[in-house]
């Protein structure tokens, strides 16, 4: 892959010796401190001196806190002449209305201007003991050549470009060099099949797709340009596709394709930033919802970086000089915001993790940090929980004294991941943020540490909201719970300036599912529980959205693929508890009459069609069989009831009243103990 003259490639793996480290563990000592000292832009607010204070002001004051954290934290073009014009009761968004700026230069320029040598990014590639390095300098050079680039080709302000791509430097480059240019970026993760491909690009109406030939992960290679060539056969408006080169195999070029290296290498190094306003789309997302389609999120320019800047800072208490290791996949929300956007805009040095957790041992991540001294360290449970199983002396063989902070996001953590977490990988010295957010958030939300530096933590807890966050619980009928020790559905009671403004292309939609559920507040769709001392813990979706492996996934969307299946009439998925992987998928099937196929034919028929429609994650761990489905009179499938059966829990089956024919239950409960046996589904 085309890397900027200078750029320093490592290929040796050096072993440092390991030291021993005293355990020290945290506990929940109140200090004051300096709040100037702490966020210098709290400087000026009036009767601020403690952090709780802060975190007050910030919430009961948010205009006078966002106005002064913006200008400081973001270079404008020209200053914004109002702080926010929201109306969450009709979906209306705005922040920083009148002010210009452009991303590419927050997050590179004024960095090139003050340290043009600092590396800006760590790609650690699939090969172990490879990583290379890009300074300031190099990742501005490589924006700006990919910037008049798509310019050249006709790429114009407003337009959308698809980013097929694994986590690699031409990938954050080409983010970036849309934002400079003022074109949307839509990056699709890149172990998406190729109709996923495809039905998000035509939704998001790109004539232009980046990609690389082949991916490279777990040592295996995975055709990506195939994947975009057979996604692209549906996709009428799709003019060109950049092609850059993962590896040394020839990519099989069509007439539309353009080899990205060579052509970014007869461009400028110099790209006139486009200016853009703060309300103009930075770039859109898409996630799942509880229906078939995903809905593209839409982020906007100040707003979501100043977010995404000021909770990189705070929440992983990320300081001058830091190495931070996110090693979520630039394809999902947790990628943009702290492997790309947040670190770049506070100028740090920031991992790009290409690999696996388990390649080519246990060790990775543990190696990875060890080598390239990674100081804040954020990943997923899932991985957390895989990687415990296989003991400590993966992780006791590595140099962890780098870290400083270690994060964890995506599901919720059980208690022994995050002891485990705690314990063995931070050695008991350093703080585990559990941060709970969401694509549509934009960035972390509630999280352990937001400001005391040295406040309680209480494990597999998120606990307190970020700044200019106001978390509340509705009960059943729409009411504010006050009280603690209580659980309800979250809401968050006002505007925040990292929140989406819209779904593309369906704003009536956004509005349907955040805003009128509780009209006034921004509905997030999960649940959680409010303890005695106020802290949040978040207890799960309250929709058909699962967490397979920290992934989101609709119900609905698998539902849809399984119902394409010619044998199939219906068919009911669910997810249950997994013990690696969070949650596991669970489908219920009817086939249709007169169907004879054996389990094990259709369970190949049915994974194959789920894994080129949506992707390998999103396959059914179990198919059961089942005559009917249990319904409600109106048709509706009763998928709570499914949810007990799989959970055994016979006592939950609640009220089947309602239910068209309450003898489906039996059936079920039969069909997955002959499943099952006596085991629970794992
Ligand atoms: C960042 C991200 C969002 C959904 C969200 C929750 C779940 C995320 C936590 C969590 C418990 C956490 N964006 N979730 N973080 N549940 N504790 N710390 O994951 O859009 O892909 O998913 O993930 O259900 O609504 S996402």
């Amino acid at each position: 892959m085309w890397l900027p003259s200078g750029c320093t490639c490592k290929c040796v793996v050096t072993f440092v010796s390991r030291r021993v480290f005293k355990a020290r563990i945290h506990v929940g000592v109140r200090r004051r401190c300096n709040v100037a000292a702490f966020m210098p832009e709290a400087a000026g607010f009036d009767g601020v001196s403690d952090y709780a204070a802060l975190q007050d002001f910030s919430v009961t004051s948010s205009e006078s806190f966002w106005a002064a954290v913006a200008r400081q934290r973001l270079s404008w073009i020209r200053p914004f002449n109002a702080v926010q014009d929201c109306d969450l009761s009709r979906g209306k968004i705005k922040w920083f209305e009148g002010g210009k700026l452009n991303v590419s230069v927050n997050c590179l320029d004024r960095h090139v201007h003050t340290y043009p040598e600092r590396v800006a990014l760590i790609w650690e590639k699939d090969e172990p003991g490879s990583e290379v390095k890009v300074t300031y300098r190099q990742l501005l050079e490589m924006t700006c050549r990919l910037g008049n680039m798509l310019r050249r080709r006709g790429v114009k302000k407003g337009d959308c470009v698809t980013i097929y791509m694994p986590p690699c430097p031409l990938a954050v480059a080409s983010m970036l060099a849309c934002a400079r240019i003022g074109a949307a970026h839509n990056v699709v993760f890149a172990g998406f099949s190729a109709e996923a491909l495809a039905e998000r690009i035509r939704d998001a109406q790109s004539s232009t797709v980046i990609t690389v030939n082949q991916g490279v992960r777990g040592g295996k290679l995975i055709e990506l340009k195939k994947t975009v060539d057979s996604a692209v056969q549906s996709c009428p408006t799709v003019k060109q596709v950049f092609v850059a080169m993962r590896t040394e195999n020839p990519a099989n070029l069509t007439a539309r394709d353009v080899l990205m290296e060579e052509e970014m290498m007869k461009e400028d190094v110099v790209c006139e930033p486009a200016v853009m306003d703060s309300e103009d789309v930075l770039f859109m997302l898409y996630t799942s919802g509880s229906t078939g389609k995903p809905k593209g999120l839409v982020h906007t320019q100040a707003g979501y970086l100043l977010y995404a800047a000021l909770t990189h800072r705070y929440v992983f208490s990320y300081h001058d000089g830091d190495v931070f290791g996110c090693v979520a996949d630039i394809g999902w929300i947790t990628g943009h915001s702290y492997s790309v956007y947040g670190p770049l805009a506070n100028g740090g040095t920031t991992v790009l993790f290409e690999s696996t957790p388990i390649y080519p041992d246990p060790g990775r991540y543990w190696e990875t940090v060890q080598r390239l001294k990674i100081n804040q360290f954020y990943g997923a449970p899932t991985a957390i929980r895989l990687l415990l199983k296989y003991g400590d002396e993966w992780v006791q063989k590595y140099d962890r004294s780098s870290l400083k902070t270690l994060g964890s996001v995506g599901e919720p953590i059980n208690t022994e991941a995050w002891e485990w977490y705690h314990r063995v990988v931070g050695d008991g010295r350093c703080p585990v943020v559990d941060t709970w957010w969401q694509t549509e958030t934009g960035g972390i939300c509630i999280t352990p540490r937001p400001s005391e530096p040295d406040a309680e933590i209480v494990p597999g807890m998120a606990m307190r909201p970020f700044f200019g966050i106001k978390p509340v619980l509705m009960d059943t009928e729409g009411k504010v719970l006050t009280s603690n020790d209580t659980s309800g559905a979250l809401c968050i009671a006002q505007p925040w300036p990292g929140m989406a403004r819209t779904i593309h292309n369906n704003h009536q939609r956004f509005i349907d599912t955040y805003c009128q559920p509780h009209p006034g507040y921004f509905f997030t769709g999960d649940g959680a529980y409010r303890s005695k001392e106020g802290y949040y813990q978040i207890t799960g979706r309250l929709d058909d959205v699962i967490n397979v492996s920290g992934h989101r996934i609709g119900t609905a969307e698998i539902e849809d693929v399984v119902n394409q299946c010619s044998e199939v009439a219906e068919s009911a998925v669910i997810g249950y508890p997994h013990d690696i992987k969070g949650e596991g998928v669970y489908a219920f099937v009817v086939l249709k009459k007169a169907v004879d196929v054996k389990g094990a034919d259709l369970s190949k028929q049915l994974n194959n069609m789920v894994t080129t429609k949506i992707a390998k994650y999103a396959c059914p761990d179990h198919i059961q069989l089942v005559q009917r489905l249990p319904k409600t009179r109106s048709g509706k499938i009763m998928r709570r009831v499914l949810r007990k059966v799989v959970e055994r829990d016979l006592n939950g089956l609640g009220d089947l009243s309602t239910l068209d024919d309450p003898a489906a239950v039996q059936e079920i409960i039969q069909g997955h103990r002959e499943i099952c046996g006596k085991q629970q589904p794992r």
